[in-house]
């Protein structure tokens, strides 16, 4: 594995997925490079032998028997079968971030990444996470498409404006991993880098202590340098009142003109027009870009777009608020919104 990484300059694995993936990887080539070698030097070998030595010669006609052709065809389709079923399995482990995973906002503009954590914290190219810890990036981009590519975790993500993207990721040593942007998105684009830097335990928490503080002058909404301590959730907050969430939808399981935002995270909607989905960021995020795309069962459409209006630190901070309410408790005397209620029933009362 070690030479066959070597061979094809790829650093060593830094994730927990790396090396599964470079199993992988390294079987599909090392199978492919041996049948293609085999097919070059019999072509090779039977030019020699079987050239056409008089011009009258005829070559014998050879059958294939069927038990040899159905070795052949069960053997090469089960190979495939089975890089497809190794395959799979990874895409979905890698696609599907672990329970309790620490979520790090990303914002991706010509040309640089910038990286807001959950306690208010943002720094520029450098992203600083824990090692043994599952990571959930929650990315979006601010002009064009983007790229997120660690190639020492084996990960990469397309970055979308206007929708956000998760990626995740564990990294098992300390150390700097660089971030390359893998999607051409203008002349620097080249330039378009950054790091991870893992930390161990005490690292982590020495630098959660002390490091990447937000910029001074820095909005949080109440005027520059109000973002000191303030954490995304309370930076949530302040954008729901400014921005008028909270005239149409409550944070305390209460039903109003739209549905509460108390353990709306990760739980089911049932839709409008029938369809079932999770309540994840993305669909978080497009409920406030779109709002027609996925009307929530039992309400009207009255939600205006916020498609560039709002920022995606914004966005990033409103996430994180819901999120922060998936564990809200049921508030007494207050019935939750009933999904099964309809339309009419239910045009815009606030209780
Ligand atoms: C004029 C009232 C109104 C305002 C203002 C409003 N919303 Fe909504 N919102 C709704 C209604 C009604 C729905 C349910 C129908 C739908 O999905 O479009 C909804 C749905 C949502 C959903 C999906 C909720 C679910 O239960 O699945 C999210 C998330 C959301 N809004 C976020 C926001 C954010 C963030 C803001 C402020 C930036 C905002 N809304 C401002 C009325 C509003
Ligand atoms: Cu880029």
């Amino acid at each position: 594995m070690d030479i066959l990484r070597a061979i094809l300059a790829l650093p060593s694995g830094g994730s927990t997925v790396a090396d599964r993936i470079d199993l992988l990887h390294g079987f599909v080539i090392t199978v492919t490079m041996l049948v293609s070698t085999f097919v070059f030097v019999t072509a090779a070998w039977f030019t020699a032998r079987y050239h056409r030595k008089q011009d009258d010669q005829l070559t014998e006609n050879v059958s294939a028997t069927r038990g040899g052709e159905a070795v052949l065809i069960v053997g090469i389709l089960s190979m495939f079968l089975l890089w497809w079923v190794i395959g799979f399995r990874q895409y979905v482990e890698v696609r599907d971030p672990p329970e309790g995973s620490e979520v790090v906002y990303v914002d991706a503009k010509q040309w640089m990444w910038k990286f807001a954590y959950a306690d208010g914290r943002v720094s520029n190219d450098a992203l600083t996470v824990p090692v043994g810890r599952p990571i959930k990036l929650v990315m979006t981009s601010r002009d064009v498409i983007h790229s997120f590519y660690v190639p020492g975790f084996r990960v990469k993500q397309d970055v979308l404006p206007g929708r956000y993207t998760t990626l995740w990721f564990e990294v098992k040593e300390p150390g700097t991993y660089p971030i390359w942007c893998a999607e051409y998105c203008g002349v620097s684009h080249s330039l378009m880098r950054g790091e991870v830097r893992a930390l161990g335990a005490d690292d982590y928490a020495r630098w959660k202590r002390q490091g990447d503080r937000p910029p001074p002058d820095a909005d949080c909404g109440r005027g520059p340098g109000s973002c000191g301590d303030t954490s995304l959730v309370e930076q949530g907050r302040l954008v729901a009142e400014r921005r008028q969430c909270v005239a149409c939808h409550t944070l305390d399981g209460q039903k109003h003109i739209g549905p509460t935002w108390a353990r709306l995270y990760g739980s089911e909607r049932v839709l409008a027009d029938g369809r079932r989905v999770i309540a994840d960021e993305g669909y978080l995020t497009r409920s406030m870009m779109e709002p027609t795309a996925d009307v929530v069962a039992g309400y009207r459409e009255v939600m205006p777009s916020y498609r560039g209006t709002l920022t995606a630190g914004e966005t990033s901070a409103l996430v994180e608020l819901i999120r922060s309410l998936r564990d809200a408790p049921a508030p007494s005397g207050i019935t939750l919104p009933r999904l099964e209620v309809t339309a009419a029933s239910d045009g815009g009362t606030s209780p």
